[in-house]
C-alpha cells in the first residue's frame, strides 16, 4: 500500500495515487476529482444554510430562491452534474431517486457506477449538526460505451473500487478509501478550497469502549440485542455512548476514535433502516480497509448481494473486535 505524508493537497493525493492504483485510465482520478469538486458546493452550501430564513426576512426572491432549495436536493444535483459532465460515470444510483440513473445520452458514458447517499443525516440540517455525503464506486461490468443496466449495481459490496465520505461539520473533512492507498482523510482549508492530508493511512484498533446505538427503541429489538447491550454496561466494563442520529457523523466518530455502530432490525423494520448499496457498502468497504469490521448480524456486509437498488439492512460496523463480539451474540 502506498503512503503519503501529511500537508498534500488531494489533488496531488490523486495524482500520486492513481499512478499506484490498478484503475490506470485517468477516467477514476477524474471521478474522484469531480466528488471533491462537488463536496465544495455542497459544503459551502451546508454552511450558509442557516442564513435562508435572515435572507428571506429582506424579501429578495431570486437569492432566497437559491438558499431554499433543498439541500439534499441540491446535493443530489451537484453530485450528479459533476459526474455526468465528466463523462466518467454510465450509472447513477442515489438516495434521492427511485429509479436507476442513467447518464443522459447526450454525454459520453463512462466505466464507473456510483452509489451516493447525498446528504445523510439530513433530519439534523435544522438543528447544524453533522452532516454528510456517502459513496461507493463499481467498475461497470456491462459493455463499454453501453448505457449499463442493473447487473452493474445490483452486486457483492466486496466488488467496490473505492468508498469515501464527506462531513460537514466544525470543518468539511472528505476520507476515501482504496485498496492500494488504505484510508485517507482531507481536511478542506476553506480559505483557499483545497483539501489537504489531514489524517493519512486512518488505521482502527481491535477494540474500544464506545457503542452507539438508539436506544429508545429497546421494546422492539431482539432479546439477543437487549442482553449483548445490557452486557455492555457492566460495571468494570468502562463503556461508554454516543449517538448522533446521522450515521455518517457517528461512523467517523468512531473511525477516528473508535466505536460499535449498530442499527439493528426491529419489529417495526425488520430489515433496519439503513440501505445496503449507498451507506452499508461505502462504511463497510472504508471500515474493513482501516482494519475494522461490519456485519448484518450474523453475515459479512460485503459479502450481501442486493436484489433491489434501495434495499435495507441491518448494520453491526466499527472495530473488529467488537463488531465479532457483537455478531456472536446476535446470531447465537
Ligand atoms: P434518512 O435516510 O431518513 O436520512 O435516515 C438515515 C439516518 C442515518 O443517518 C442515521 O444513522 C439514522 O437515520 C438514524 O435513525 P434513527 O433516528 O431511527 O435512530
Ligand atoms: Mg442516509
Amino acid at each position: 500500500m502506498q503512503s503519503f505524508d501529511e500537508g498534500i493537497t488531494l489533488d496531488q493525493f490523486l495524482m500520486e495515487s492513481g499512478r499506484a492504483h490498478s484503475e490506470r485510465t485517468g477516467q477514476f482520478v477524474t471521478l474522484l476529482k469531480q466528488v471533491t469538486l462537488a463536496a465544495k458546493m455542497v459544503s459551502a452550501r451546508v454552511n450558509r444554510a442557516g442564513l435562508a430564513g435572515m435572507i428571506g426576512a429582506t424579501g429578495d426572491t431570486n437569492i432566497q430562491g437559491e438558499f431554499v432549495m433543498k439541500l439534499d436536493v441540491y446535493a443530489n444535483e451537484t453530485i450528479k452534474k459533476a459526474l455526468e459532465h465528466a463523462g466518467v460515470c454510465c450509472l447513477v444510483v442515489s438516495e434521492e431517486e427511485e429509479e436507476l440513473i442513467h447518464v443522459p445520452e447526450r454525454f459520453p458514458r463512462g466505466s464507473y457506477v456510483f452509489c451516493m447517499d447525498p446528504l445523510d443525516g439530513s433530519s439534523n440540517i435544522d438543528v447544524n449538526a453533522t452532516i454528510g455525503t456517502i459513496f461507493g464506486v463499481f467498475r461497470r461490468k456491462s459493455p463499454e460505451g453501453g448505457r449499463g443496466d442493473l447487473g452493474d449495481v445490483l452486486r457483492a459490496g466486496h466488488e467496490l473500487i473505492a468508498a469515501g465520505y464527506v462531513v460537514y461539520g466544525s470543518g468539511t473533512l472528505l476520507v476515501l478509501a482504496s485498496k492500494a492507498t488504505g484510508v485517507n482523510g482531507f481536511t478542506l482549508d476553506p480559505g483557499i478550497g483545497e483539501f489537504f492530508l489531514s489524517h493519512p493511512d486512518i488505521k482502527l484498533e481491535p477494540s474500544a469502549r464506545m457503542y452507539s446505538l438508539n436506544e429508545a427503541y429497546k421494546a422492539q429489538w431482539d432479546d439477543r440485542l437487549v442482553d449483548y447491550v445490557e452486557s455492555l454496561k457492566a460495571p468494570g466494563k468502562g463503556f461508554s455512548q454516543r449517538y448522533i442520529g446521522s450515521l455518517v457523523a457517528d461512523f467517523h466518530r468512531n473511525l477516528l476514535k473508535g466505536g460499535l455502530f449498530i442499527y439493528p432490525a426491529t419489529a417495526k423494520a425488520p430489515n433496519g433502516k439503513l440501505r445496503v448499496l449507498y451507506e452499508a457498502f461505502p462504511l463497510a468497504y472504508i471500515a474493513e480497509l482501516a482494519g475494522g469490521a461490519a456485519t448484518d448480524g450474523r453475515d459479512r456486509i460485503l459479502d450481501l448481494e442486493p436484489t433491489e437498488l434501495h434495499q435495507r439492512t441491518p448494520l453491526v460496523i466499527g472495530n473488529s473486535e467488537l463488531v465479532r463480539e457483537a455478531t456472536e451474540a446476535l446470531s447465537g
